[in-house]
């Protein structure tokens, strides 16, 4: 499948507005050039704009209606890809999810299983929220529970039991026992440490990918505040402990092979925190490792054999 990015140069779920500039400023990085490298055909479709931009000190109710605007174009755009094109969508904070997976949902005629990769759970309503932050709930909202303003983009929801989420360790209790209640399963850093987040990730697919039989495929989420921050700093809300990036690439690998992966989303991008470039690389890396033909990585290895003389 030829590969489309579509851009989503939005920060209206967050205070802080970095993550707007996140996917031109990915744009402008060797991002394309990686991807060329590894033999993958990309195509940047285009980078969309929320119309309205209300401040963060707006009432939550003008964020919210700014936030189902944009992500209602989002989904609309997503959802009139071409067939046979894979879709790759570039954050702004993890509120464009409520978009990206609405518009692939709607795309295919059925809601993907999704894995959910994030140091949070993204799992508050308007009601629950502490921070009053509305990337805080685009998971919520994907399944059904959340302000209408979300809920209500047009599309499939997605089902509980073919959600799961690695690398989670931090969240309040309230968005918590929501996903406990409706069957998302939960793997945490603690998880992580103890089996591995391979073996976690493969679970992960599994879980995603439902019974036996059942339809959609399976798409991807990661907000980069999953990983270490010691190694991807570039996020809006850095937290410590996170997922080492070579484990994620490394996982991401298994995906080459899976003709029913969907796909992918990379959020949270901030790159005025990117002062060395490194948290740019890495995404490019992760969606290398995702999104490459097979035989890439051995074509690597024999290059890297040859320089060695070996
Ligand atoms: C917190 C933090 N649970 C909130 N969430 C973040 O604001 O609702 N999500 N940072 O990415
Ligand atoms: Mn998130
Ligand atoms: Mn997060
Ligand atoms: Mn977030």
């Amino acid at each position: 499948a030829r590969l489309r990015i579509i851009g989503a140069a939005s920060a209206l779920g967050t205070p802080l507005p970095g993550t707007a500039a996140g996917p031109e400023a990915l744009r402008a990085t060797p991002f394309l050039q990686r991807l060329a490298e590894a033999g993958i055909a990309a195509e940047w479709v285009e980078t969309l704009k929320p119309r309205l931009v209300p401040p963060p000190s707006a009432p939550m109710g003008e964020r919210l209606a700014a936030n189902g605007e944009f992500m209602g174009r989002l989904a609309d755009r997503i959802a009139a890809l071409e067939p046979d094109t894979f879709p790759l969508v570039i954050g702004g904070d993890h509120a464009i999810a409520v978009g990206t997976w609405r518009g692939i949902a709607r795309r295919q005629g059925h809601a993907p299983g999704l894995v959910w990769v994030d140091a949070h759970l993204d799992s508050h309503t308007e009601t629950s929220t502490h921070s009053g932050n509305i990337h805080g709930m685009p998971l919520a909202s994907l399944i059904g529970e959340g302000p209408p303003a979300l809920v209500d983009v047009p599309g499939p929801l997605l089902d509980p039991a073919r959600i799961c989420i690695i690398g989670a360790r931090d969240w309040e209790s309230e968005e918590y026992d929501r996903l406990i209640r409706l069957g998302v399963r939960i793997f945490d850093m603690a998880d992580v440490r103890r089996r591995g987040f391979g073996a976690l990730f493969a679970e992960a697919l599994r879980i995603a990918r439902g019974k036996p039989g059942e339809e959609g495929g399976f798409g991807v989420s990661i907000d980069l505040d999953a990983l270490d921050p010691l190694a991807v700093p570039a996020v809006t809300c850095p937290t410590a402990d996170g997922i080492a990036p070579q484990a994620l690439a490394d996982a991401l690998l298994t995906l080459r092979s899976c003709g029913d992966f969907v796909g992918l989303e990379i959020v949270e991008y901030s790159p005025q925190l990117d002062t060395d470039g490194s948290s740019a690389r890495w995404t490019a890396e992760f969606a290398t490792a995702a999104l490459g033909p097979a035989t890439y990585w051995l074509r690597a290895k024999e290059r890297n054999f040859g320089a060695r003389n070996y």
